[in-house]
C-alpha cells in the first residue's frame, strides 16, 4: 500500500526502517533511539531534577489519522513544559499500542507522547521534548472518553477532523516521579537529541479504548510499537523514589 513504513516483520517492518530512505538511516546507525527498555539496573535517581514544570492552556486541536496512528495536534498555543530552564511547547498527541517503553522488560497496553517543542534553534539537539505515559488495562481513560467519538468515526480515512477545544491540563500525568533520558523519535527519521520523559505511576485505560484506537489506524489489529533499542552508553535518571 501507499504507507511508507510500517510494524510489521516485513520489508517496511522497523527493522528496514533505516534502509527505506536516505533521511531515515538513523534509525538503523543511531546510538541513542528510542524506545528503551527502563531498567532499574541503569537508573540514577537524580532529586536536582525537580517536578516536571507544566504550563498548559485550553486551545482548538484536530484530529488527525496519520496512517500509523492516531495523532491530536493543537492550532496554536497550548502552553508548554520547561526543562532546564527552557521552554517546551505543546504541539501533538498520539498513542502507540502495545506500549514502546518498557519498565523491567514488561510491554505496557497502550503508551501516550505528548510531543512538544523548543522555538530555540540548536542545530537539531535538544529541540524536542517527550512526555511518555504508559497504561495498563483497567478502568477507562477520561480522555480518550471525551475523544472516541471523534477517533471511531475516523476510521482508516486519513483526514483531518476539527474537534474544538482541548484542554491538554485533562491529561492527569498523576503523580510527580520520572524517568529522564535522551532518545529519540521512535517513529522515521529516528531523529535524536530527543529530551524523554517517562511518567513512572502508570495508568489505566479500558480494553473497549485501545480496541477503538488499533481500529482507526491501517494496520487494525496490528501494533504500533518500535521494538526497544539498545541502551548503549546511556544512562537513565529517575525523579523521585
Ligand atoms: C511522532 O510520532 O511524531 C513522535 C515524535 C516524537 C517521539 C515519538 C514519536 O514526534 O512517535
Ligand atoms: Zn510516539
Amino acid at each position: 500500500d501507499e504507507h511508507e513504513f510500517d510494524y510489521r516483520k516485513g520489508s517496511k517492518g522497523p527493522s528496514q526502517w533505516g534502509e527505506l530512505k536516505k533521511e531515515w538511516a538513523t534509525c538503523k546507525s543511531g546510538t541513542m533511539q528510542s524506545p528503551i527498555d527502563l531498567s532499574s539496573h541503569r537508573v540514577r535517581v537524580v532529586p536536582k531534577l525537580g517536578e516536571l514544570r507544566k504550563y498548559y492552556k485550553p486551545q482548538n486541536a484536530t484530529l488527525k489519522n496519520r496512517g500509523h496512528d492516531i495523532q491530536v495536534k493543537w492550532e496554536g498555543d497550548a502552553g508548554s513544559i520547561n526543562i532546564n530552564g527552557r521552554e517546551y511547547f505543546l504541539r501533538q498527541c498520539h498513542w502507540h499500542s502495545p506500549s514502546e517503553h518498557t519498565i523491567n522488560g514488561r510491554r505496557y497496553d497502550l503508551e501516550l507522547h505528548m510531543v512538544h517543542e523548543s522555538l530555540i534553534n540548536t542545530n537539531g539537539s535538544n529541540k524536542v521534548a517527550v512526555v511518555g505515559l504508559l497504561f495498563k488495562i483497567g478502568g477507562p481513560d477520561p480522555v480518550l472518553n471525551k475523544l472516541s467519538k471523534y477517533i471511531k468515526s475516523m476510521v482508516d480515512e486519513e483526514a483531518e477532523k476539527s474537534i474544538g477545544v482541548i484542554d491538554p491540563s485533562d491529561i492527569k500525568l498523576g503523580g510527580k516521579k520520572y524517568y529522564r533520558y535522551i532518545g529519540s523519535l521512535t517513529v522515521p527519521p529516528c531523529t535524536e537529541g530527543v529530551i524523554w520523559t517517562i511518567n513512572k505511576k502508570i495508568r489505566s485505560v479500558s480494553r473497549a479504548q485501545v480496541k477503538f484506537l488499533r481500529e482507526a489506524v491501517h494496520d487494525h489489529a496490528e501494533n504500533n510499537a518500535r521494538p526497544v533499542q539498545p541502551l548503549n552508553r546511556r544512562g537513565i535518571q529517575l525523579y523521585g523514589t
